[in-house]
């Protein structure tokens, strides 16, 4: 039978006799091969798919462990700030682990599949006038005195669990991958790679880190500009953010690797998810294509990338965010009376040109 991810990399983890070895079913996401645009480029394209993750995003991998250690230290409320996937990912494992969940959200900003899972599984949401920045900061000042556990990635427990996706990577391929393409919001997912792929090479299990390249939305792009925004915009709503709280461990793996951060716009980002899911197969939310709109920018601006092995975190179910996708990437639906003639009319003649392509 299959292990636990807890388990599966335990001697990495930072568990003792008193931690639970509970599980969702996180972890051991697949790694998917890109044939048609891996041909286009002459290189190895590879897709993380992390929104097959039990919440649909790559947040369950820290949720977790988060949540173990909570528990070990017996806690019995957890709260996070979120965008949404934190939020969504803290609700069920709140409720499968007995914990009360308080989930502060920045109000209207937050896509409507996320908000009903924090719904469903039976958090407290607290909807705030602010964005992901303020919601952080006053979780910082209410945990102290309320007694809770911040399941956000500031929690080191987080970033511990996250970094299981960077030996899955090298456990796949057999090495590191030379470039790795991923959105950042807060910064706390690139930091965790980062430590993943560091741990795996000083272990020697891997000879080398690959170069990160962090993508973040234009108007919501704090690391490339290399100051806080006040007013972050993107209809990537999962990573607007303005002030990440792990900055500086994001720098040093974009430094250490020779790497760099990178934005791109919404419209960009619209059009990796369009080519994601019409050429590949694939719905990631706005959020993740963002890695693969990074990917298209850098080729088309002369990175080499000749035999390269590439791999870009798709870090959530497209699912999560409905409103955007039939906004942007939606087909229009072919309308007939039931007649068998009128259908197979309709299959010859008729069009259904997706949105997507009169916007452009
Ligand atoms: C799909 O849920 O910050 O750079 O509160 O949901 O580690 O913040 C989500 C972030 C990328 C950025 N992709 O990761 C939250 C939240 C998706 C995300 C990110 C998020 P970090």
């Amino acid at each position: 039978m299959k292990q636990i991810l807890i388990d599966y990399y335990k001697e990495f983890l930072p568990l003792n006799s008193n931690t639970p070895k509970i599980t969702l079913g996180e972890g051991f996401t697949p790694l998917v091969k890109s044939n048609n645009f891996s041909n286009k480029f002459g290189c190895e394209i590879y897709f993380k798919l992390e929104g097959c993750n039990p919440t649909g995003s790559f947040k369950d991998r820290g949720m977790f462990l988060a949540v173990a250690k909570a528990i070990e230290k017996n806690k019995t409320k957890i709260i996070c700030a979120s965008t949404g996937n934190t939020s969504a990912s803290a609700a069920a494992y709140g409720a499968r682990f007995n914990l009360e969940t308080i989930v502060i959200i920045p109000s209207g900003k937050i896509a409507i599949g996320k908000l009903l899972q924090a719904m469903v599984h039976g958090a407290k949401i607290i909807s705030i006038k602010g964005n992901f920045d303020q919601a952080l900061s006053a979780v910082k000042n209410i945990s102290e005195s309320m007694d809770f556990e911040i399941v956000n990635s500031i929690n080191p427990y987080r970033l511990e669990g996250q970094k299981t996706a960077a030996f899955e990577i090298v456990d796949a391929l057999g090495e590191s991958p030379d470039l790795q393409f991923m959105p950042v919001g807060n910064a706390g997912n690139i930091s965790s790679y980062y430590k993943g792929y560091k741990e795996y090479k000083d272990k020697k299990i891997s000879n080398e880190l690959p170069v990160f390249f962090g993508i973040q939305a234009e108007k919501s792009a704090p690391l490339v500009e290399g100051k806080v925004i006040e007013n972050p915009a993107t209809i990537a709503t999962a990573i607007r953010i303005g002030n990440p709280a792990s900055a500086n461990l994001a720098k040093e793996a974009i430094n250490k690797s020779k790497g760099e951060f990178l934005k791109v716009s919404d419209k960009e980002i619209i059009k990796a998810q369009s080519l994601l899911a019409n050429k590949e197969g694939i719905f990631c939310e706005p959020a993740s294509a963002a890695s693969f709109a990074g990917l298209i920018k850098k080729i088309n601006s002369g990175l080499e990338v000749k035999d390269k092995k590439i791999v870009c975190i798709l870090t959530g179910n497209g699912l999560k965010d409905p409103g955007n996708a039939e906004k942007y990437l939606s087909t229009k639906i072919i309308k007939t009376s039931s007649d068998p003639q009128s259908i197979k009319n309709a299959i010859v003649t008729g069009n259904s040109t997706s949105f997507l392509k009169r916007f452009f």
